[in-house]
């Protein structure tokens, strides 16, 4: 995209935003976000953060994001959406960062920006490298190779102090020393490779809502606000179980509806667990009531009752999207899940019921322990569901992340996912849309999610070779050290 393309983009794209806080101020970050600005749009985390810092006297943001069609061919380096400034004009860029294919996006934006990608490689007269999000409930060590700092966890408040901190330090290296003297705070050049656990803000803050609603986003001109935080389940594979962040902190209902704007004509409620919330069904219905569609983040099938589905059908839902989990029962119960085999097929019957298009199903393939025969028992009973209503699976390859109980289980193998995805098709053919992630990229994100500072820097060498899976490959097989299998013959490990 030519300059003036990308700022008649910025400007239309402004021109359509709700709510945003325009502000100067001597002290100003440009807040980025890897991937284009649809999805950063969408994000709550990052949004929470823009609007803490325009809260913060003295200090402002600029939003950036890696430009649309970076990849293919972008000409333009990416300037802030508020001030069309480079982001080398900033003594801070701050960066929120989902999950490991993310990584890419980093490396993209700091080195379309004119600045070396390496932390290593800046000094005193770059801007300084935060950053934070999703990724660091997880494993953040790859990202540490480009970060000078990494948030770690929740960082409602912690973002602005540490701002605070670094625009008081008289020096970089000042900075560094007293960064990492901040519980929560990675500083990579200080610790190593020892991460501090993650934070938890007060909950007094809680919700997070954002400020802006946008037009050109994932989620199209929704009010997107916090229904609860955390999870206070134990799935084993999931990054925001329990044992992560101390549990669920649920909003009460009158909190949530007081601060949802009477003229949002969309809602998305967010969080790990919102059909956890103990008021969801009296939220989802008022809601619907003042003629709003409403959209939740995640809908686990035990929580379905007919008032439920009832109420989501009002808040103009078309298509009952829930979790599977795993293929078989066996597989569901070594992820510690409640699903039970009767709670989806009351949710396939409450879908009919309540006239949904659909039901869609999450699920992955290639769990520690699964075999073929759990997937047959998949297909006979998807095929079963079918006959009550259409059935979609949306499925996703299982990767093992830190800081759950099946971090070092082994990633099942880039064939050994795609046959079982070809049984399931087999299966299910005429009988149910079936829909996956691909099984290469999810092996890229099983090595970086084990990986450390070599992984972060092969995504610079992949990218820097074109950003192609092969280059992927080309690069981890420089790394001395086992990497999870891309081929791998059954089978599979036991969890640990
Ligand atoms: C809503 C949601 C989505 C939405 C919106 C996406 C988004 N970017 O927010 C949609 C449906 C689009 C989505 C997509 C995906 N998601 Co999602 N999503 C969620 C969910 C349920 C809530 C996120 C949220 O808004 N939380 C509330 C806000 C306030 O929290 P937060 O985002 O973590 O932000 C805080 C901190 O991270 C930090 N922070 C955030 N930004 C910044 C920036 C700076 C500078 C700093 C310092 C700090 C900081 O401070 C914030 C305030 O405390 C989470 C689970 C959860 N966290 O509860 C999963 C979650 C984040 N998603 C996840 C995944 C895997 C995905 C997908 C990859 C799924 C897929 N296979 O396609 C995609 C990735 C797309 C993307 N680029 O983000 C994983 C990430 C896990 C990991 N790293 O291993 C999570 C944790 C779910 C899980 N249980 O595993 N997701
Ligand atoms: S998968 Fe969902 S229900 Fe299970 S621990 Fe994670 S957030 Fe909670």
């Amino acid at each position: 995209m030519s300059r003036s393309a990308m700022t008649t983009t910025i400007r239309r794209r402004l021109a359509s935003e709700i709510g945003r806080i325009d502000k100067q101020a001597p002290f100003r970050v440009a807040l980025s976000y890897p991937s284009p600005y649809r999805a950063g749009m969408s994000s709550l985390g990052f949004l929470q953060i823009y609007k803490m810092i325009q809260a913060e006297p003295g200090m402002a943001c600029e939003r950036a994001f890696l430009p649309d069609d970076e990849g293919q061919g972008a000409e333009g380096a990416p300037v802030t959406y508020e001030g069309l400034r480079p982001l080398s004009d900033f003594p801070v860029i701050a960066l929120s960062v989902a999950y490991e294919l993310e990584l890419a996006g980093v490396a993209r934006l700091l080195e379309l920006a004119g600045l070396p990608a390496l932390r290593e490689e800046r000094d005193g007269r770059h801007p300084f490298v935060l950053a934070g999000g999703p990724l660091t409930f997880s494993n953040p060590l790859p990202l540490a190779v480009f970060a000078d700092a990494i948030l770690m966890g929740e960082a409602d408040t912690l973002a602005v102090e540490v701002l605070r901190l670094l625009r008081d330090a008289p020096s970089r290296e000042a900075a560094l020393d007293e960064l990492a003297r901040v519980p929560h705070v990675f500083v990579p050049a200080r610790h190593g490779a020892e991460m501090p656990p993650v934070a938890q803000c007060d909950s007094a803050l809680l919700p997070a809502w954002s400020p802006i609603r946008a037009e050109e986003t994932e989620l199209s001109n929704m009010f997107l606000i916090e229904a609860e935080r955390g999870c206070s389940r134990g799935c084993t594979y999931c990054v925001m179980r329990r044992s992560t962040n101390g549990g669920m902190r649920i909003v009460p209902k009158e909190r949530l509806l007081e601060l949802i704007p009477e003229d949002a004509r969309r809602v998305g409620l967010v969080g790990a667990a919102v059909s956890d919330h103990p008021k969801i069904v009296e939220v989802v219905r008022t809601l619907a009531e003042r003629g709003c569609e409403v959209g939740l983040s995640s809908l686990r099938p035990d929580r379905l009752t007919d008032e439920f589905v009832g109420a989501l059908r009002l808040a103009g839902y078309k298509t009952l999207t829930t979790a599977m989990d795993g293929t078989s029962e066996r597989v569901r119960e070594t992820l510690e899940r409640r699903a039970r085999p009767r709670h989806l097929q009351r949710a396939a019957e409450l879908a009919r019921q309540h006239g949904m298009n659909r039901l869609k199903l999450y699920l992955m393939v290639g769990v520690p322990g699964e075999t073929d025969e759990d997937v047959d028992e998949c297909v006979s009973f998807v095929a079963e569901l079918s006959r009550v209503v259409p059935v979609a699976l949306g499925i996703a390859p299982f990767c093992p992340k830190r800081n759950t109980p099946l971090h070092g289980a082994r990633f099942a193998g880039i064939d050994v996912v795609n046959k079982r995805l070809d049984r399931l098709r087999r299966g299910l053919r005429g009988r149910a849309d079936v829909r996956a992630t691909s099984a290469r990229w999810a092996w890229v994100e099983a090595v970086l999610a084990a990986g450390g500072e070599a992984e972060g820097r092969a995504v610079l060498q992949a990218v820097h070779a074109g950003g192609s899976f092969r280059d992927y490959e080309r690069a981890f097989e420089k790394i001395k050290r086992p990497e999870p299998p891309r081929r791998q013959s059954l089978p599979l490990l036991a969890a640990g």
